[in-house]
């Protein structure tokens, strides 16, 4: 009832709402209204309430609350349930063990905090409470194993699309999993797949990015390669309106790649925006660790690389450090 009641002073932001018209159209008492504006009113939510007018939504606090989310979302069924957390190890260890029971497709969990946010390979993701954005989009798609890893390329040209469009700011995609501002890291993707060998079971799209970290929030080690939107940029940015954003890119892009069922229709873009071509890699095989040059990424999401001796070869994802 408490989200009711967000929502509809969210709906009349410009104009008092009585406690009579909040009860009528809710069914509940005027006490009670009252009762649930005092618990917005812990959380953070700043309402003024004034005798014969009713109550009015000055400002909302920076948590990410869903319904504040899903009044700005725009997809059909991206981010239309959400889970919220106020601290979690990890959002995708989240989604797997909810995905033990079952889940609604497009089912999105976010986190003020992760205590044990990864990355790949079972590195660990810095996630500071109330300063980034830590979310996993849970996935049912009816896609072959081998392209999962392909959501990672559309999770990639759906976070630098929000940025560009929230932030007005300019990113570049490092393949596979990476959105990079001059150079230094501002969001990771770690794409984690539960299937058989035919089929997909599930997918866990997690997404870190750091939106309001500081200098502070990143280890000494971390701080030479990471950066935020805030220390790039000057000033705070809403998390929630870039959530919102990025879930709308990539339920578009997704749904378009479910039906013609691969990324070539946004290959050019994707190539537009990356970072890679050109620069070295290094490929990490059973024999250790080769340098090649990327050249170009193919339809399937894989890089192309040219080795010392001048051969091109494809790999995926699991086989290069960038
Ligand atoms: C990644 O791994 O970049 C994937 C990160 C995915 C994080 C999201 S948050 C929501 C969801 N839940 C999770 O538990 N994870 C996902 P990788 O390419 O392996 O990069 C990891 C490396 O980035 C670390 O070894 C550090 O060097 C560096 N790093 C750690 N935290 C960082 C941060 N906050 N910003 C930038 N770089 C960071």
């Amino acid at each position: 009832m408490k989200d009711e009641i967000l929502k509809e002073l969210i709906n009349n932001k410009n104009r008092y709402l009585s406690g009579q018209e909040l009860s009528n159209k809710l069914g509940i008492s005027r006490t009670a209204i009252w009762k649930h504006i005092n618990k917005l009113k812990e959380e953070g939510y700043i309402i003024n309430s004034v005798t014969n007018k009713g109550y009015i939504l000055v400002e909302a606090p920076d948590i990410l609350h869903p319904v504040e989310i899903k009044e700005l979302l725009n997809t059909n069924f991206i981010g239309k349930e959400i889970i919220y957390l106020n601290s979690v190890d990890s959002t995708n260890n989240y989604g797997k063990k909810m995905a033990e029971n079952d889940f609604t497709d497009g089912t999105v969990i976010i986190a003020e905090e992760q205590t044990s946010g990864r990355g790949r390979l079972g590195r660990h993701w810095i996630s500071p409470k109330g300063k980034g954005i830590w979310m996993t989009i849970m996935l049912k798609p009816d896609i072959k194993p081998d392209q999962a890893s392909q959501i990672t390329l559309i999770a990639a040209m759906a976070v630098l699309k929000g940025i560009k469009a929230i932030c007005d700011m300019d990113t570049m995609i490092k393949w596979p999993n990476d959105i990079v501002l001059n150079g230094k890291k501002i969001c990771g993707i770690l794409t984690e797949m539960s299937g058989e060998i035919e089929r997909i079971n599930y997918l866990c799209v997690g997404i870190g990015i750091n939106v309001n970290s500081e200098e502070s929030d990143f280890t000494d080690k971390a701080i030479d390669i990471a950066t935020s939107i805030k220390i790039a940029k000057g000033v705070k940015v809403e998390r929630k309106k870039l959530i919102a954003r990025i879930l709308d890119y990539f339920e578009s892009y997704y749904s378009t790649f479910l039906i013609k069922g691969s990324l070539k229709f946004m290959m050019d873009e994707y190539k537009r925006s990356l970072a890679n071509i050109g620069k070295e890699v290094i490929l990490i095989g059973k024999d250790g660790e080769i340098l090649a040059k990327a050249e170009d990424v193919t339809a399937e999401g894989h890089l192309v690389v040219r080795l010392g001796d001048g051969t091109l070869m494809e790999v995926s994802s699991g086989e290069v450090s960038v």
